[in-house]
């Protein structure tokens, strides 16, 4: 008899004295499994494996009364058997995974036997061919490395050659420095291919921006990993000796003074005639004020050239700066 599950149903009434059973019918099955189970595919992935990677190979395979075990062969591309694998089930396939060995030969490997045996021990050797690529392509490795940056902070006011520094931890890589103007909307590199020497003298002074929403990071990567750190916003503004700088010098709605003092003190703003017409208390601390163009009491100054200085409690002052107010149409007065 071929493998299969029979049944035979014995009709009411049939054989009644024989089996006792009254006048009912009687159903009865049996199976007959006398072969092997039979492979209906293999499959196996990557096409392509790495040293050092998992190649996964999967047989479908059937079997009437069910595979309670197998194995697959692995052969190398000199055709020596290198690795008989067990096959387990999970999910009603069978299934193993083989971890290719760093030494392993590049080229065309195979699964060249697979061998199962159902639940009555009918066991079954196939000869197959199914073949996958041992490549020369690497593992991604996991990051060794990290970066972390240590100045600026954030909320530091910058200029001139001030220092960026930053700590590494394992291989020693190349560092990338970039700094942001606008928050980390665009980035601007400043120095690449550093050797990883945990600091950098930046001079300021070659940023052409001025702000408060500068941002910097360092960055790490060994080709394949790429780690970085960023700062938290800080102000660039390039005062020099003059102590105190306005910008924009051409203020439409406002413009921001820079200052660089040690003690609070008073900004006085001056019409082209000389006169007063704002004077505010800073604070040392600030390190900046923005004025609205109003006068003392609030209302909008015309177009013109105004001057400006910066006195502090002490008495120190910075130099008389000058900037413009020159409203669009329809806002001047
Ligand atoms: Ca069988």
């Amino acid at each position: 008899m071929a493998d299969s599950t029979y049944t035979v149903t014995i009709p009411a009434g049939a054989v009644e004295n024989l089996v006792g059973n009254g006048n009912a019918e009687t159903v009865w099955s049996f199976t007959v499994d006398n072969t092997a189970p039979i492979i209906e595919s293999v499959t196996i992935t990557p096409e392509i494996a790495p040293r050092g990677g998992d190649v996964i190979i999967r047989v479908n395979a059937q079997d009437a009364t069910g595979i309670s075990e197998g194995w697959v062969s692995i052969y190398s591309p000199e055709g020596q058997k290198i690795s008989d694998m067990i096959l387990t089930e999970t999910a009603g396939s069978l299934s193993c995974v083989w971890g290719v060995p760093m030494s392993s030969t590049l080229g065309t490997w195979k699964v060249g036997s697979i061998t199962l045996i159902d639940t009555l021990g009918n066991q079954g050797e196939y000869t197959r061919d199914d073949t996958f690529q041992v490549g020369d392509g690497e593992v991604e490795p996991p990051s060794r490395f990290t970066v972390v940056l240590l100045s600026p902070m954030g909320g530091e006011r910058w200029s001139g050659i001030k220092t960026i520094k930053w700590d590494t931890t394992g291989d020693s890589l190349p560092v990338d420095l970039f700094y942001s103007h606008d928050g980390g909307s665009t980035w601007t590199q400043i120095a690449e291919g550093l050797e990883n020497t945990s600091e950098y003298a930046w001079d300021t002074s070659v940023v052409p921006e001025v702000g408060n929403e500068f941002v910097i990071r360092v960055q790490v990567t060994d080709g394949i990993n790429t780690e970085y750190d960023e700062s938290g916003l800080f102000s660039i503004v390039f005062i020099e000796a003059k102590k105190a700088i306005a910008g924009p010098t051409v203020a439409r709605t406002s413009t921001t003074f820079y200052y660089d003092f040690e003690e609070d003190g008073y900004l006085y703003i001056y019409n082209s005639a000389g006169r007063l017409i704002y004077k505010t208390r800073v604070y040392a601390v600030d390190g900046y004020y923005q004025w609205d163009l109003t006068n003392l009491n609030g209302a909008m100054l015309g177009n013109g050239i105004y001057t400006y200085r910066l006195i502090t409690d002490g008495g120190e002052m910075s130099k008389t700066g000058i900037l413009k107010i020159e409203r669009s149409s329809g806002l001047g007065n």
